[in-house]
């Protein structure tokens, strides 16, 4: 029998120091990768590797049981894959919104939960239970466990996109902090990780990739900067003249508007974002051209359906906007990944 790294799944080998796996001796616990992550912060590896979408899907669909299925609360609209019913068929899910505690205190979970449950209508999936977790308090993960022992559920399959939580959630359920590798990183967790505890048996899965994500267009380092990893500290601007917004090699979003409005922008506290004003924006992307993305799509959002909307690019944050305006406009490469939705705050 080979074993496994407890913190990441992967096999342990002992004879390729470059490879995924290797270890001092197969008696460890853990592989190399997930000794340096630890123990040392250290997250180089984490450059090299990705996993097969595809792969995790084959594996998830051959083990069966509940799928847990971890979504980022501050990317909802990432979470839900696309055609996630043709890739777990028949299947009961329970969703667990994850990392509360980046949103303000004040936020509705109801507000949440309902803006989840419409982007639910339009999927055919059965969904048998919603819980809500966050880094701090037991309080989410204690009733995500009552649920879990009143559906009579003995084996559950955590599984979402990459760096949504998934590990620090089974972490939390099992009640062992350090159990599974975690890092801010996508793809720590590297093959199926199979968990007994209390109520039966727990399975970690590889992150699946978010395609076309923003951070393709960036750096592996870009990632402290660009990830919500603290609370939200919203910024507000009242916008009494047209205004431009540039992120960094993201996108720019020129607003024109039509009496009183207000943006509020949530985005990590690092993430690069800057303003001038809407008649200043030519002058300067010719002064700045390093702060544009590579290639440039425009886009006129038309939404009128809301007093508050919010325009939302994917895995990096939100603005949100409030009251009339002549004209929101995206420019960014990845116009896909930019969507708007009724304020979630
Ligand atoms: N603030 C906060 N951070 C969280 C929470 N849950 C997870 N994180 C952080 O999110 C990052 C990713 O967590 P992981 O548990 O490694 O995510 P994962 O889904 O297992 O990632 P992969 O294995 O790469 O797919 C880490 O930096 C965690 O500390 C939470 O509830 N609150
Ligand atoms: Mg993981």
């Amino acid at each position: 029998m080979t074993n496994k790294c407890v913190g990441c799944g992967v096999e342990l080998q002992i004879n390729h120091p470059e490879e995924l796996g290797y270890t001092n001796s197969l008696d460890s616990t853990y592989c190399k990768r997930c000794y340096r992550i630890k123990h040392y912060g250290d997250h180089a590896s984490l450059k090299k590797h990705s996993v097969s979408s595809d792969k995790v899907f084959e594996a998830v669909n051959q083990i069966e049981g509940t799928i847990l299925l971890v979504i980022d609360v501050t990317d909802i609209d990432s979470g839900l894959f696309t055609g996630i019913q043709r890739h777990l068929t028949n299947r009961d899910f329970i969703i667990v919104l994850t990392k509360w505690d980046l949103l303000p205190k004040t936020v509705s979970k109801q507000k949440v939960e309902s803006y989840l449950l419409s982007k639910l209508r339009d999927m055919p999936i059965n969904v048998i239970g919603i819980a809500m977790s966050s880094k701090h308090g037991k309080e989410g993960i204690n009733q995500l466990i009552q649920q879990i022992k009143r559906l009579k559920i003995k084996q559950l399959i955590a599984v979402g996109y990459a760096n949504m939580g998934k590990s620090t959630l089974v972490n939390a359920l099992i009640g062992k902090q350090d159990q599974l590798t975690i890092s801010p990183y996508p793809h720590t967790t590297l093959e199926i990780n199979q968990i007994e505890w209390s109520y039966g048996i727990i399975y970690d899965t590889p992150g699946i990739k978010i395609e076309n994500s923003f951070f393709d267009t960036l750096t592996f380092e870009d990632y402290d900067t660009y990830s919500i990893q603290s609370s939200f500290k919203p910024k507000t601007y009242q916008l009494d003249s047209p205004q431009s917004f540039i992120i960094d090699r993201v996108g720019i979003v020129n607003i024109v508007p039509k009496g009183d409005a207000s943006i509020t922008l949530y985005f990590s506290q690092n993430c690069p974002i800057h303003r001038t004003k809407y008649s200043n924006i030519e002058q300067y992307c010719e002064k700045h051209p390093e702060t544009l993305p590579k290639v440039i799509k425009t886009k006129r959002i038309n939404d009128n359906r809301y007093e508050k909307f919010d325009l939302v690019f994917k895995q990096l944050g939100w603005f949100c906007l409030h009251g009339d305006f002549e004209l929101v406009e995206v420019k960014t490469s990845l116009i896909d990944q930019v969507i708007t939705r009724k304020a979630l705050i």
